[in-house]
């Protein structure tokens, strides 16, 4: 697979596609903006998930070149959606190795400009995953990208160990808590309540707080009760290609 993946990088990144899923405000359910997500076709072997791909481009390095490519077709994509709707919110999913290996943060910056994107309509995510301690360089690649204007979210909050950690050293804009607490918020008490005091904590901090994994309307009534500002999930749309996701989404706007 990972001579498939170099293979069809040096084909002009045949089979890799950027879907886009759909991110709402809370509030009023209006639509806020996308998270992009990068999907591989290969022709012998059908659609490979991301959770198998993302890692090996990792391993070897591939993902310098995939990332600057989901990056540009993000903003590429973004800019069109934001001449119908200003303030549309594009999200960039970003690792911790990519940012540490590649020159991806001033990559990200020279596409703002060249795209003419406005940088506050942008949102870069990081994966938790991967980062393991306080490295100086990190913190002042992603405090550059801060003073860029660009937006961050710090993703799948709640999975790894020193979370209270990062929202010391990284200061995000956004926590997007992992979807496996939306479920269990629904199972018990405990959990919920443990939700509710994450959206307290984002909210006393002056932070955004993204809900994911919402499924269900069930799941959307519950989760509105702690207050996000931000919600996803298959409920409200699935992770689709550009085109689809301008027909159902913005279109309908
Ligand atoms: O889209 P899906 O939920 O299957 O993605 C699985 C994982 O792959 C997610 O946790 C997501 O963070 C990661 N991923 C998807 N697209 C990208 C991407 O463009 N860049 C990086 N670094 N990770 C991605
Ligand atoms: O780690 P990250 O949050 O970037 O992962 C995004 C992935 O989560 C996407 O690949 C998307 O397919 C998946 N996802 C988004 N919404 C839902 C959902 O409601 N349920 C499930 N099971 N997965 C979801
Ligand atoms: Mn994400
Ligand atoms: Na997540």
């Amino acid at each position: 697979i990972t001579k498939i993946l170099r293979q069809s990088i040096l084909n002009h990144f045949e089979g890799f596609e950027a879907y886009f899923q759909p991110l709402f405000h809370a509030e009023d359910n209006t639509l806020y903006g996308a998270e992009t997500l990068m999907r591989f076709h290969c022709a012998e072997l059908g659609m490979i998930s991301p959770a198998e791909f993302i890692p090996i481009l990792e391993e070897t390095g591939l993902i310098i070149p995939a990332g600057r490519w989901i990056m540009r077709q993000a903003l590429a994509c973004g800019k069109k959606i934001q001449r119908v709707i200003p303030n549309f919110q594009i999200s960039i999913n970003v690792s911790y190795i990519q940012i540490m290996k590649s020159d991806i943060i001033s990559e990200i910056a020279a596409a703002i400009e060249e795209f003419e994107v406005n940088p506050a309509n942008v949102v870069i995510e990081l994966t938790e995953s991967g980062l393991l301690e306080s490295d100086p360089r990190f913190t002042s690649l992603w405090g550059s990208l801060k003073s860029e204007g660009i937006r961050l979210a710090l993703d799948d909050f709640g999975t790894g160990y020193s979370n209270f950690h990062y929202l010391y050293e990284l200061k995000p804009d956004i926590i997007k808590i992992d979807r496996s607490f939306t479920a269990k918020a629904l199972s018990n008490e405990y959990d919920y309540n443990l939700l509710s005091l994450m959206s307290d904590m984002v909210h006393h901090l002056d932070l955004k707080l993204c809900v994911e994994g919402i499924e269900t309307e069930e799941e959307r009534i519950r989760l509105q009760q702690v207050g996000p500002d931000y919600s996803q999930g298959f409920f409200f749309g699935r992770p689709c290609p550009y085109k689809q996701f301008h027909d159902d989404f913005v279109a309908k706007c």
